[in-house]
């Protein structure tokens, strides 16, 4: 048949012996071994789409990794990270010798007991590397040898993708499957309210302005598209827009985040708001420099906080009864957590690192808050929830305070993409937030203070022999590693630390905080000494 012809064909050949892994972030190594990976993705997500008969997502991109790398993630209907299952294939697939293929993707079909007649659809987006443009071709290429439809988006960030894929599939509900139409959607949201004079009085210009950070990458990119849709609403000084400087190099969210620290080629003013994004725009991160010249960073944990806050004042004014939760990771600071159970007395629930995760788990409240330290999150609104907000901002009654409230409360539905986090999106929903209360970026940090804490990174002979449980904060083998924590963390006072096998890089991660960065510093140097 022409399958098996294009399948054995010199196209996009296996190195022999390679082996690669689908984890946490999709397949993410060196560009130059993914030609054939990006090839077999496209295969797959042909077979995923006949399977859902839905459009399904492939993002070329590997984040905040360095230039040089690259990787490539599905996106499944819904705009959600692609089933375990599958995940499955895609390592069987990726890992496959050339002469295997055939069995290796007949293997999928008969599993999964696909109709091979069913049509597919497939959308295809990358980010700005070098290398992006050919292995989004190796995609394109594996979806036509399959006979399925492909639509390539170009350069998009990858929250960008998601919502294609996920407006695709709802015939429109969501929004329009256009870059266009995602402006148009956000932009809206963000400026309505803001127009209505709902902001604080004490607003001033000044206020509106953002410095944005772009990493050099394709947020950047985006951020000059949408600029015209913020009807001068929002004053955005782009740095780090890919016109100079190298991707992620010494800049972007996690750049920020690892080294608490401002990226270099932005300035701002003392008392300003910065913000980075990551290299695919997935991630943000808020800082300002104080009058000392101390940096400060407000990070994925105090981005929920303020979401979060603001989000229950509005359900509070608006009368409605819905659950709010927030969802984080080990990594969330001690602080945060403190604050958000015992102050704010909202639920918070902790998972496994990974989007995935914490997704899953904020879809079973009414409104579920998710953020990961490193900035990526966003905020999930049940069906039910959506229809209440829906149905007050249609029907609010007199009473202006409720009125106003359930207007904010739809224009936040509007304003956060859903289907993944989304620097933009985020960064539309708290700029937002911060003009409707009047807030600077001080009295937002001030709302609590970080612990002290540090992270640090052990190389090991196997990462695999460190095997972690109760949402990775504690170590179940090897055996004795974790009553060595537990002894050393005593020592410190406010003190807590955690191990666990990073899923994108070939090593061990510590986590430490305590009262002050010394004993966080000390700590996590201690744990990393117990790990090997
Ligand atoms: C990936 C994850 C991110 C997680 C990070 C942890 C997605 C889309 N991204 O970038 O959520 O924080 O991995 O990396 O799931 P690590 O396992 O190396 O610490
Ligand atoms: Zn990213």
């Amino acid at each position: 048949t022409t399958l098996e012809a294009i399948l054995y064909s010199s196209l996009h050949p296996k190195p022999a012996g390679l082996v690669l892994q689908y984890g946490t972030a999709g397949f993410r190594t060196n560009a130059k071994q993914l030609d054939h990976v990006m090839f077999r993705m496209g295969l797959l997500a042909t077979l995923r789409s006949k399977k859902t008969e839905a459009t399904i997502g492939v993002m070329v991109t590997a984040s905040h990794n360095p230039e040089e790398d690259n990787g490539v993630k599905l996106v499944d209907p819904m705009g959600e990270m692609v089933t375990p299952t599958w995940e499955g294939y895609a390592t069987q697939l990726a890992n496959a010798e050339q002469e295997d293929l055939l069995a290796a993707l007949k293997d999928v079909i008969e599993k999964e007991a696909i109709n091979m007649s069913q049509e597919a659809n497939v959308f295809v987006g990358k980010d700005t590397r070098s290398s992006s443009a050919s292995l989004s071709q190796a995609v394109l290429d594996g979806v036509s040898a399959l006979g399925g439809h492909s639509k390539d988006y170009g350069l998009v960030t990858t929250p960008q993708l998601h919502y294609m894929v996920c407006c695709q599939n709802t015939q429109g509900k969501y929004g329009e499957a256009t870059v266009e139409g995602y402006y148009k959607k956000l932009c809206q949201a963000f400026i309505h309210p803001l127009h209505l004079g709902v902001f604080a009085s004490n607003c001033t210009d000044d206020q509106k302005h953002l410095s944005v950070d772009g990493a050099n990458g394709i947020g950047a990119l985006k951020v000059r598209e949408m600029e015209s849709h913020l009807k001068k609403e929002l004053h955005i000084s782009l740095f780090n827009d890919g016109s100079k400087g190298k991707l992620n190099h010494q800049c972007g969210a996690d750049f920020v985040k690892v080294q608490q620290n401002a990226p270099t080629g932005i300035k701002i003013n003392p008392g300003e708001r910065g913000c980075s994004f990551d290299g695919d725009a997935d991630r943000i991160v808020y800082y300002y420099i104080d009058s000392e010249g101390q940096f400060h960073l407000l990070d994925g944990d105090k981005i929920a906080t303020l979401i979060s806050t603001f989000l229950k004042e509005l359900l509070t004014q608006a009368a409605l009864d819905l659950k709010i939760a927030v969802v984080q990771t080990a990594y969330a600071n001690g602080s945060s957590t403190h604050y958000l159970e015992d102050t704010m007395k909202v639920i918070v629930r902790c998972t496994k690192t990974g989007v995935k995760h914490l997704h899953h788990a904020a879809q079973e409240f009414d409104i579920g808050v998710y953020f990961e330290a490193n900035g990526h999150g966003t905020v999930l609104f049940s069906k039910a929830a959506e229809e209440k907000i829906q149905q007050l901002a249609e029907n609010p009654g007199a009473d202006d305070e409720r009125k106003r409230a359930a207007l904010l409360l739809q224009n936040t539905v509007n304003v956060i993409n859903q289907t993944v986090g989304d620097a933009i999106s985020d960064m539309l929903l708290i700029e937002a937030i911060l003009a409707i209360k009047g807030m600077t970026i001080q009295q937002w940090d001030a709302i609590y203070s970080d612990l002290p804490n540090r992270q640090l990174k052990v190389k090991v002979s196997d990462r695999r022999v460190i095997d972690t449980t109760d949402a990775e904060r504690r170590a179940v083998s090897p055996a004795g590693l974790q009553e060595a924590i537990d002894s050393l963390v005593k020592k410190y006072r406010q003190a807590r630390s955690f191990v666990r096998p990073s899923g994108t890089e070939d090593v061990v991660r510590v986590y430490a905080e305590a009262e002050t960065q010394e004993s966080a510093d000390d700590l996590a140097h201690e744990v990393s000494l117990a790990v090997y």
